[in-house]
């Protein structure tokens, strides 16, 4: 059993969970840095509340960050906290900024004068690579973002390997494509997807409005992601790596195995509705994460299949109780 600390942002949201998990297991004392709501949220840490221990702050407050680190005192700190919700971005592309570019600054500074010497893990996203300059894409491919949010990751990602190379710190970037599980938010279109199929069978939902269903994305399983972020952790030396499937599929194919796997057809339910269209797409994304394989050992258990099935029975699970 390991007896090193971690903090944890973003510990509320769907990856920070099963980070938390992951490292209780490992025998970590587990800090979760929460921001202050009149209405919190512990959905998807309720079952290990007990096991953490929390410290306020807020990535747009550095004072807050300087003060959970100087509490915490972690071994690694772990930055998934973020507006992570693409379509969000285009609304409030200032906040998205704000929290998913500056926040990292405000982190990474607050890491480097006040425990230089913890492991640190940014969160970048294949958002990054947007309008594809190249496919299967690998940690080399350029960056071209196609939403303040990924504008905004761009940033985050670069910022980190700048303080890696300024201050010789030990800074990684997984650079992770999609990853979903039942936790996930519910404006995601997985997620989305899932729960409306289980509310039509139920009898509570009559259709589900959608955008682009051409898109296509490399989804896996956020359980097995989270693996992989603590794997760039414990290496010699810190690097940034893809994290994929190496598969890709469109929405349609999503949409129909998860209506599909109830035996009912999608066509009788699905609604394009242009208000969830994104003023620029992101058309294709897969991922070639060799290097992660290679480099850490890092594999996938979930397949693209198992994880929609398991997602919709779990929404059905859920909504059968209310
Ligand atoms: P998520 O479920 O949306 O969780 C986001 C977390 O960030 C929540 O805990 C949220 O706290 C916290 N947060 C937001 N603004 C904050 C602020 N100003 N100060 C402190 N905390 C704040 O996201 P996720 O899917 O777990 O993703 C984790 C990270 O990985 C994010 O950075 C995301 O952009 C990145 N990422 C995700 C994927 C993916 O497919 N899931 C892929 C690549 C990269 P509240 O509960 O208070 O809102
Ligand atoms: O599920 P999404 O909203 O995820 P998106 O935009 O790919 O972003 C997610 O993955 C990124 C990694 O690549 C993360 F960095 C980011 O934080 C987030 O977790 O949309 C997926 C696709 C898009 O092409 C979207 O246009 O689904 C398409 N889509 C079609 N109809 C829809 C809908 N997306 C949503 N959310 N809702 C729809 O009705």
């Amino acid at each position: 059993m390991s007896n090193k600390s971690a903090l944890i942002t973003g510990i509320t949201g769907q990856d920070g969970s099963y980070l938390a998990e992951l490292l209780l297991e490992k025998g970590y004392k587990v800090f979760g840095l929460i921001r202050r709501t009149s209405s919190p949220l512990m959905e998807n840490i309720e079952h290990i509340v007990k096991e953490i221990e929390f410290v306020e702050g807020d990535l747009l407050d550095q004072g807050s960050l300087v003060q959970a680190i100087s509490k915490s005192k972690p071994d690694e700190v772990y930055n998934l906290a973020a507006q992570s919700f693409v379509g969000t971005s285009w609304t409030q592309p200032v906040l998205t900024g704000q929290i998913t570019a500056i926040g990292v600054t405000n982190i990474l500074d607050a890491v480097h004068k006040t425990r230089p010497e913890a492991k640190f893990y940014q969160a970048s996203s294949s958002e990054m690579f947007g309008k594809v300059m190249e496919t299967p894409q690998k940690e080399t491919t350029p960056f071209y973002p196609r939403s303040p949010y990924g504008v905004a990751k761009v940033y985050g990602h670069w910022i980190t390997v700048n303080y890696r190379e300024s201050f010789d710190m030990f800074a990684c970037s997984g650079i992770l494509f999609n990853h979903e599980s039942p936790r996930r938010g519910l404006e995601f279109v997985t997620r989305k997807v899932t729960d409306a199929v289980a509310r039509i069978k139920l009898g509570m939902q009559k259709e589900l409005r959608m955008g682009n269903l051409d898109a296509k994305r490399d989804w896996g399983f956020a359980g097995d992601y989270v693996k992989a972020m603590w794997l760039m952790l414990q290496q010699a030396t810190p690097d940034d790596y893809v994290i994929a499937t190496g598969e890709t599929h469109t929405v349609q194919e999503l949409v129909d195995i998860a209506f599909g796997h109830v035996g009912l057809s999608w066509r009788d339910y699905v609604v394009i509705d242009p208000k969830f269209v994104r003023p620029a797409e992101v058309d294709l994304l897969l991922g070639d994460c060799t290097k992660a394989k290679q480099q850490l050992g890092w594999k996938l258990e979930v397949g693209f299949e198992q994880l929609v099935t398991m997602m919709v029975e779990s929404d059905i699970a859920k909504l059968s109780k209310l």
